[in-house]
């Protein structure tokens, strides 16, 4: 995409030069990149000083504008919420920090955006990294004309554009808008994006597998058995796999995304129909993932195809490299009909 080699390109330039592709293009949607990008500055400077200054709970106090200390997940959804807001091309927002659709201003915005503003926050107590995901759709022509929570029912494979930041030992910011994947690294210096990496394949098969193993004994069948598969010596084909496991879902799939393997959180005992919501994580990361040469299923169908029935639903998921998906759905498959958790 970049028109020199080795020239810095900043997350506005690269957006603009996206957008000059397609002569038709209002500007509407870059517009709106811009704005997550700048929001997502914000909350990477609150994030990486959040242990001293009260953003790690709400404490109940007051700052000096007299508003209550938020904790941090509410800083990013304010943050987020608001930088949408002044756009005036986001007719709504459906966040994990809130039950219901949240309208704004501009009920005419042609566009709506899903919100994770920062999951896996329970992680910055620990330092571990944490990510803000985005998931951007249309507003699709309906006979009902006020808005509402129907106009947002749509399956992932409606999203227009989709991504998310990754506040670790650098700030990334990765999205799609259906061309491919590109990565930008935040330089704090000059508070700018840069890219820093254009187009993202992953590897069609890749030897880490990531999953909590606590929930083991919930496990499907077909489950354990492709776990013990990829424990089993078989060195020609790179097994045993190493398992890496961060708890923070956007942090795994950047992971998965940059060297291969795969990612699941499948349904348990505690979450019986999976833990990870289907809006505003897996259809995004799931979007990203495809987009990169991957491949993202609830364990039958393809997670971008599931047609949503509510804004919070969840859903198990497996996503990764093609390869290392197709083999557990393989497994699953096999034992299904079995006594399917002995
Ligand atoms: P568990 C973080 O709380 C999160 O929503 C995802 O980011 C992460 O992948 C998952 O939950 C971790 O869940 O049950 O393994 O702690």
């Amino acid at each position: 995409m970049t028109d020199e080699p080795n020239k810095l390109v900043t997350l506005d330039e690269y957006i603009i030069q996206a957008q000059n592709r397609f002569p038709g293009a209002t500007g509407e949607l870059s517009q709106l990149l811009r704005d997550i990008g700048l929001a997502a500055k914000i909350i990477s400077r609150e994030v990486n000083k959040a242990g001293i200054t009260n953003l790690l709970g709400a404490d109940g106090s007051t700052n000096i504008h007299g508003e209550s200390v938020k904790k941090l997940d509410l800083f990013a959804d304010d943050q987020l919420i608001s930088a949408l807001d002044r756009s005036l091309i986001t007719c709504m927002v459906i966040s994990e920090e809130n039950d219901g659709i949240v309208r704004l201003n501009s009920e005419g915005g042609k566009y709506i955006v899903y919100l994770d503003p920062l999951d896996g926050s329970s992680n910055i107590d620990v330092n571990v990294s944490i990510g803000s995901i985005f998931s951007i759709y249309m507003r699709q022509p309906r006979p009902e004309k006020s808005l509402n929570e129907n106009d947002a029912l749509q399956p992932g494979t409606h999203q227009v554009a989709a991504g998310y930041v990754l506040y670790g030992s650098s700030t990334i910011l990765a999205y799609t808008t259906g061309l491919g994947v590109s990565a930008f690294t935040l330089d704090p210096g000059i508070g700018e994006f840069i890219l820093s990496f254009d187009d993202y394949k992953l590897p069609a098969h890749g030897t880490i597998y990531s999953i909590n193993e606590g929930s083991y004994n919930s496990w499907p069948r077909g489950l354990k058995e492709y776990i013990k598969y990829c424990q089993q010596e078989d060195p020609e084909n790179g097994r045993p796999y190493t398992a890496r496991y961060i708890g923070s879902m956007v942090a795994d799939i950047h992971r998965t995304l940059v060297k291969g393997g795969i990612f699941i959180y499948p349904a348990s005992s505690k979450y019986p129909t999976g833990k990870l919501r289907l809006m505003y994580e897996c259809n995004p990361l799931s979007f990203i993932i495809e987009q990169a040469g991957g491949m993202a299923i609830d364990g039958k169908q393809r997670i971008l195809d599931i047609q949503p029935t509510s804004l919070h639903q969840r859903t198990p998921i497996f996503i990764g490299s093609t390869e290392n998906v197709e083999k557990v759905k393989w497994f699953l498959e096999r034992a299904e009909g079995g006594n399917d958790t002995d």
